[in-house]
C-alpha cells in the first residue's frame, strides 16, 4: 500500500498562485477549490488530497502532522516557532515586511535614533526580535487586520506590516521606514512525515521542485 499525502493550502492569494504550479507538478483537485466551500478536495492522484484552510493555520496543521506538506508565507512561518521543515522557496505571494508610520512623523525621524517605540501589529515575535536585536525597547499591540489604521487613531505610532505594491500605505498617508525582511511562500513538511513516508514524499517534493524550475527557466 502506498502512503496518503494531504497537502495544506491557504485560501485566497496563496491559493491562486500554488493551484498552477500543483498542476505543473501533475496535481490537480478533481473540484476547483475557488469554487467551493467543501474544506477536503481529492486530485487526481488517488493517494494526494488538499486541506484548504486559513494562511496562519497552514504551519499548525504541519506541524502536527495533520497534514504532511504545507505552502507558508515567510511571515507566517517566522512567527510560528514549531518543529518544521522549510523545504522550498516557491517565490509566489511575494510582499515585504516593513516598519511603516505616518509621512508626517517621517519628515524628521531618524530610525537610528529609535530607543523606544509603541508598534502595531500582527507580527508580534518577529516585531520583537527585530527590534530587541537592534537595542530599540518597544511595547508591541496585537491587531488581527487593519494595521494602517492605528497610527490614524493614535493606536501606536508605527506599524510592522506586509507591503506589496505600497498603495494600502500610501491611502492611509503611510510610508516605509525600515526593510524588516522579504516574504515569499514556501513549501513545508512534517518532520516525521519526512521519515515515514519518505518515498511519496519525495516523489512529490521532486515533482514540485521540478515544476518550479521549469517556470523559472521560461520567465
Ligand atoms: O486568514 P489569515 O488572516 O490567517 O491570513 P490572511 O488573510 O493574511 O491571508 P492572505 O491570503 O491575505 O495572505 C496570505 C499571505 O500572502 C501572507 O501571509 C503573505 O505571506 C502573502 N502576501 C503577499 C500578502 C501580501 N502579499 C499583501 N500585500 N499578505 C497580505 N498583504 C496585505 C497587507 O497586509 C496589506 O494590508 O495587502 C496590503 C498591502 O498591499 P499593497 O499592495 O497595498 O502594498
Ligand atoms: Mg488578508
Amino acid at each position: 500500500m502506498t502512503d496518503r499525502l494531504t497537502i495544506a493550502l491557504a485560501k485566497g492569494r496563496i491559493l491562486d498562485e500554488t493551484l498552477p504550479l500543483l498542476a505543473a507538478a501533475g496535481i490537480e483537485p478533481t473540484v476547483d477549490p475557488r469554487k467551493s466551500r467543501k474544506l477536503i478536495f481529492d486530485t487526481n492522484q488517488a493517494d494526494i488530497q488538499l486541506v484548504i484552510i486559513r494562511a496562519s493555520d497552514v504551519p499548525t496543521f504541519v506541524e502536527f502532522g495533520a497534514a504532511d506538506l504545507g505552502v507558508s508565507g515567510k511571515d507566517t512561518l517566522m512567527e510560528h516557532d514549531g518543529d518544521l521543515f522549510e523545504l522550498l522557496d516557491l517565490g509566489i505571494a511575494k510582499c515585504r515586511l516593513m516598519v511603516a508610520e505616518p509621512k508626517d512623523l517621517a519628515m524628521n525621524d531618524d530610525p537610528d535614533s529609535w530607543s523606544r517605540l509603541r508598534i502595531a501589529t500582527k507580527y508580534v515575535s518577529t516585531a520583537r526580535r527585530f527590534f530587541a536585536a537592534k537595542g530599540i525597547q518597544t511595547e508591541i499591540i496585537k491587531l488581527y487586520g487593519s494595521m494602517e489604521l492605528a497610527p490614524l487613531v493614535g493606536l501606536a505610532d508605527r506599524i510592522v506590516d506586509l507591503v506589496d505594491t505600497g498603495n494600502t500605505l500610501r491611502a492611509n498617508n503611510l510610508v516605509e521606514v525600515e526593510h524588516v525582511a522579504d516574504i515569499s511562500s514556501w513549501l513545508i513538511a512534517n518532520s516525521a512525515a519526512m521519515k515515514l513516508k519518505h518515498e511519496r514524499m519525495q516523489a512529490t517534493i521532486s515533482a514540485i521542485r521540478d515544476a518550479l524550475e521549469a517556470q523559472d527557466a521560461v520567465a
